[in-house]
């Protein structure tokens, strides 16, 4: 059927709400993308239905119109499409009460933030989104962006100083406390968010520095969360999907994984939805969640995306069914990730690794390889120092986060006359342009991981001073380029 000759999705089309009404707007979002539509989104939905409550959501995303024009078009509705090799599910959340862009309106950012109304600010804002240098994992003050904000008060560009202005704008009007909550894949998320926002503050000019800080001190809360579901980008295939199915057109429905997870810390200084509602787990051990999921799922996933790619696979499901990476992925997660990681009470191990196996084989879902290994120079960051650390600590080599770091420099970076492929070309990445400087000054993969590491401190000022790492690095960046990541995975694995 013609998606054209279609109803669109709107607050009249028939037979598919709960309630017509959205909650009114309790909560502001910063970074409006797929992973919040199919996530936090879907949570709200269930607390609200569940227990009622003013926790409508406004979405902002950071500069592109396409779903926040689609959204107004479609009265705030989207269709969550949860994909299985089994069949297909559809929802359609009612939470979302207004949407915009920030570039576009910066100074409604702070507006938001400030209400009276709003008693939580949430982000998924990637690891690319937080400015902070990966180097130090301090607020990364050379970046112009940041720069910007520090110079100027009342149109911020990034996130953290988004924050930052809105809460000033509390204290300077009603003084009513917010929580500042990250769903985003950062270790101690709500930690490392509220460092970055003091730091910003502390770079204001002394006495409003003074205040600022003060302020947050008293009335804002930062608590960690774990988040977990895979939401590939959307794509004709699931709007035809939805048109089939359901008989409207829905310009932006998200695809989701049947699997989702949510634990959080319970620290919201202004109340919170009943989230549990939805399914989520609220616990003081939300630190060892993280850090299992950011470095067993993450830190292999990220394995899979750039060996998957180096050897033409273009989705994650493609990318697993290939037995060498498979095997790859399996030693990096048991012998590199695992001991690093102290595993919740609650968690079976080894059924958490079979799941993680059949979550990455769900074909249904198209998970792409270039959407996985985009920004690696900041999630990297996240996933690989403190296990490759331990591990050199303690003697011995992790050649496979080794392995990781050279397949992702041969993706973004390669050396002069090496073709990394489509999938590898389709990678976004912030640093590429740095790296790819790198790359060609550099007469082979050890120069190149020398630079890199080393000079450039990609992966941390720690790792940088680990020049038998380095080392391994380059050896199988070389290895890579010239024979090829299956031979690489093998160099790994015969070490
Ligand atoms: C992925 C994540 O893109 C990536 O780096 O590892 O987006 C992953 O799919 C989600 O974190 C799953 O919860």
């Amino acid at each position: 059927m013609a998606r054209s000759s279609l109803p669109q999705l709107n607050a009249e089309t028939p037979g598919i709400l709960r309630r017509t009404v959205a909650p009114a707007p309790g909560i502001v979002h910063l970074g409006f993308g797929n992973f919040h539509r199919a996530h936090q989104a879907v949570y709200t939905d269930a607390a609200v239905a569940a227990q009622g409550g003013d926790w409508g959501i406004i979405g902002i995303s950071s500069r592109s119109s396409a779903i926040t024009d689609a959204m107004h078009a479609q009265d705030m509705l989207y269709t969550v499409v949860e994909i299985s090799p089994e069949g297909s599910t559809f929802s359609t959340p009612r939470v979302h009460t207004d949407a915009f862009v920030a570039a576009e309106d910066p100074q409604r950012v702070a507006a938001a933030i400030g209400a009276e109304t709003t008693r939580i600010v949430s982000l998924t804002v990637t690891e690319n989104g937080y400015t902070y240098s990966p180097a130090t994992g301090s607020l990364n003050v050379a970046d112009p962006d940041v720069q910007h904000d520090l110079a100027n008060s009342s149109v911020p560009r990034t996130p953290i100083a988004q924050i930052v202005r809105g809460l000033q704008q509390r204290a300077r009007t009603h003084g009513k406390p917010l929580t500042v909550l990250s769903c985003d894949n950062l270790a101690d998320n709500g930690h490392h968010t509220q460092r970055l926002v003091r730091e910003f503050a502390s770079l204001l000019p002394t006495a409003e520095a003074a205040e600022t800080l003060r302020w947050i001190g008293a009335n804002v809360t930062f608590p960690s969360s774990m988040v977990d579901r895979i939401v590939p980008a959307t794509t004709d295939h699931y709007r035809s999907l939805v048109a089939e199915q359901l008989g409207y057109a829905d310009q932006i429905p998200v695809p989701a994984e049947p699997f989702t997870m949510w634990i959080l810390e319970d620290n919201f200084i202004a109340g919170r939805p009943a989230w549990e509602a939805g399914g989520a787990i609220f616990t003081d051990d939300v630190a060892a969640y993280e850090q299992l999921k950011v470095r067993l799922l993450n830190g292999t996933h990220s394995l899979i995306a750039y060996l998957g790619a180096l050897s033409g696979a273009a989705t994650i499901p493609d990318a697993t069914g290939i037995g060498y990476i498979e095997a790859a992925a399996r030693h990096v997660l048991r012998d590199e990730y695992l001991p690093s990681v102290t595993v919740p009470a609650a968690v079976d191990v080894e059924a958490y690794e079979e799941q993680l196996f059949s979550r990455w084989r769900n074909s249904a879902l198209g998970h792409r390889t270039s959407q996985v290994g985009s920004d690696g120079s900041v999630k990297l960051r996240q996933r690989i120092p403190i296990p490759a650390l331990e591990m050199l600590d303690a003697g011995v080599m992790p050649h496979y986060l080794a392995l990781t770091v050279a397949a992702y420099l041969s993706c973004i970076a390669p050396l002069r006359g090496f073709d990394p492929g489509n999938h590898a070309n389709e990678m976004q990445d912030p640093a590429r342009e740095t790296l790819q400087e790198l790359a060609a000054g550099s007469g082979s993969g050890r120069d190149l991981a020398a630079k890199v590491l080393g000079e450039h401190h990609l992966l941390g000022d720690e790792l940088a001073t680990r020049e038998d790492f380095i080392r391994r690095t380059g050896e199988l960046i070389d290895v890579i380029h010239r024979q090829g990541p299956l031979a690489a995975a093998s160099a790994a694995a015969e070490s």
